[in-house]
């Protein structure tokens, strides 16, 4: 575990379920205390601004997504490493992604 002085919780397994609940398309990673979901989009074009504009979203709120990019879908996994598993930083970074896709129709 690293020092972070904005260190959250783990949230427990119910509290993820609830979370989850309000973000659709997100589900729980197997065998990992991780979300993920998986974005498609028009192109390379919107997968990739999608990526930039995420990107600078994450580096603000120091708090980095795990992702892979194959053309016009975007694989995303999160959690927080140094907490070991989902905390309300992964939640929030999972709706910024999500408002962050939606203009784009998806
Ligand atoms: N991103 C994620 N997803 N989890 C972390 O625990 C994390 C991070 N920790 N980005 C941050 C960076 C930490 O390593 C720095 C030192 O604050």
């Amino acid at each position: 575990m690293q020092g972070n002085s904005a260190m959250v919780e783990r949230l427990s397994t119910d509290a993820r379920a609830k979370a989850l609940q309000e973000l659709p398309g997100w589900s729980e990673v197997r065998g990992r205390e991780a979300i993920s979901r998986t974005f498609a989009f028009k192109d390379f074009n919107e997968a990739f601004g999608f990526m930039s504009r995420v990107a600078l979203v994450a580096e603000k709120r120091d708090h980095h997504p795990e992702w892979r990019n194959v053309y016009k879908t975007v694989e995303v996994t999160l959690s927080t490493h140094d907490a070991g598993g989902v905390t309300s930083r992964d939640i929030d970074l999972a709706r910024a992604m999500d408002a962050i896709a939606k203009p784009l129709g998806v």
